[in-house]
């Protein structure tokens, strides 16, 4: 049943449901039934016996169990098809929590994303889908003469699969996910505010972190600044970016109470690009920057605007970490940078509508049908979450301080967005949060704490009503697990700032500070 009701069942004294029809009274026992938290699931049936089923409208082409290993407990892989072509995975642990956790996709989708093994591990069972077509999540020619494909890549398959998924968990358990949640991350995230706007009723939490959610203004802005990389003298290397990054970090690092490398409070930083600049404007090394390298940082950092206003991208932010391993050279200045090739991916398939056709002369205002058609597919932009708010939804956002693929400054317009239509901060204190992680790349990695474990903190917020405030970041060893460095990850617009004593690697030696 829905959260809706659920919710608003389980708040009424069971005197007050007496008196209530006969039919109501059915459906406070199946919420009750629902709700009944005495323990968790076991399977019903033998997962292969899944085998050749047809649920919810999905062909089951594959059911079998999968053994425990040292870092992922045992569970049932169930591969599903949604005819044409929509593809689903759903793996349903022996020891079930009772409660369904759906993983979004990256880029433009085309294969199913892996086992989420915190989920997993916590009890939930996990679903993914590869969103309606097979290929590269660089390619959007499934788009091309598929308007169906397309239609599902930007928002019908999340409900299309849970329309099965949900009868299969119930099948399988003899019962139906208590609780249903949603975490993606850059496409992933834009799909979580997609289900959150469009879906309001379809999960009790969603987490959406460094979401994609601005489409057409995003690929406007990752077009502009290719062209300006590709304009004559535009181009960077390696060090130049070095040159960069050290700039603004001997500008802005300490304005968070330690140079440790990360600029956690970046409202404070007003580091002037032109003060790099080379004699005379031309290239002189890898200590200055010309003119032409100048207007692409203009480009990075500066609000884009296309289809006569309509569309928006507030531009990036300096980190001081662009100089990162994953951060520009594989976003924005690399030989095959992945801004590039998806603002090219876009140009040739949804808007030009031609595979040949060259996205850095292209002018992404050209053809406004076009425009208009790419963000009513694929724009999550509407701030307006009363539906999601009155059934009880909660919903977490999280982004990358140095995030090179995604601006954390649309997240934080959006979160501002939300706060204005929910009627300001306290009502949307009810509902939504938002955390900035300093230093991380896009979705994970950089110098930053990138780890957070949001899950449970969702879980706590809808089944205890125990709203999350500061938490805590870590950044591990991919090697051993152990935790390189430590952060609190703070509610927004609070920054983590130095104590002015104690481990500099410690999250006890920050406090979340207002910018
Ligand atoms: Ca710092």
């Amino acid at each position: 049943m829905s959260r809706g009701l659920r919710t608003a069942f389980t708040r009424l004294p069971a005197a007050a449901l007496v008196a209530l029809t006969p039919a109501f009274v059915t459906i406070h026992a199946m919420a009750h039934d629902d709700d009944d938290d005495g323990g968790g699931g076991h399977p019903r049936m033998n997962c292969a016996a899944l085998t050749g089923k047809t649920i919810g409208g999905a062909s089951i082409t594959a059911a079998a169990a999968v053994p425990a290993t040292a870092t992922l407990a045992a569970y049932c892989k169930v591969s599903g098809l949604i005819e044409p072509k929509l593809n689903f995975e759903l793996r349903l642990p022996v020891g079930w929590n009772r409660k369904l956790h759906y993983g979004g996709g990256g880029g433009y989708n085309g294969a199913i994303p892996a086992v989420n093994a915190p989920a997993l591990n916590a009890g939930y069972a996990q679903v993914s889908s590869d969103s309606g077509h097979q290929g590269s999540a660089l390619d959007a020619s499934f788009a091309l003469n598929d308007p169906y494909a397309a239609q599902l890549f930007g928002s019908l398959s999340v409900p299309t699969v849970m329309g099965a998924a949900t009868e299969i968990v119930r099948d399988f358990y003899g019962r139906r996910a208590s609780r249903q949640y949603f975490e993606g991350c850059s496409n992933g995230g834009r799909e979580a505010l997609m289900n959150v706007q469009r879906f309001p009723t379809l999960f009790d939490g969603v987490i959406a972190r460094a979401p994609a959610y601005n489409w057409v203004g995003l690929m406007g802005a990752f077009n502009r600044t290719a062209k300006a990389l590709a304009a004559p003298g535009g181009s960077f290397t390696t060090a130049k970016t070095a040159t960069l990054a050290k700039a603004v970090l001997a500008a802005c690092d300490g304005l968070d109470g330690v140079a440790d490398g990360l600029v956690s409070n970046p409202k404070a930083c007003h580091f002037d690009p032109a003060t790099l600049r080379c004699p005379g404007g031309t290239d002189t090394g890898n200590t200055c920057l010309s003119d032409a390298q100048l207007a692409v940082v203009g480009s990075w950092t500066g609000p884009a605007s296309f289809g006569g206003g309509a569309y928006h991208n507030p531009g990036w932010p300096l980190s001081g970490n662009e100089d990162a391993s994953g951060a520009w050279n594989l976003w924005t200045t690399g030989a095959a940078s992945l801004q590039f090739l998806f603002s090219d991916t876009t140009v040739k398939n949804y808007l030009a509508r031609d595979p040949a056709a060259n996205s850095l002369t292209y002018d992404f205002d050209s053809n406004l049908g076009a425009l208009f058609a790419l963000s009513a597919l694929n724009d999550a932009t509407n701030p307006n979450l009363h539906p999601f708010l009155g059934a009880g939804g909660k919903l977490i956002l999280w982004h990358g301080g140095n995030d090179s693929a995604l601006t954390n400054r649309a997240t934080i317009d959006y979160y501002g967005q939300v706060v204005s239509a929910v009627g300001g901060r306290a009502n949307a204190d009810q509902f939504v949060r938002l955390y900035i992680a300093p230093g991380v790349n896009h979705c994970a990695g950089g110098p930053g704490a990138d780890t957070a474990d949001l899950l449970t903190a969702l879980d706590r917020w809808v089944t205890r009503g125990r709203a999350p405030g500061t938490l805590t970041a870590s950044k591990l060893d991919p090697a051993s697990g152990a935790t390189l460095l430590s952060r609190p990850l703070c509610v927004y617009p609070a920054y983590p700032r130095y104590k002015g004593s104690g481990d500099v690697n410690a999250a006890s030696s920050f406090t979340c500070t207002a910018p």
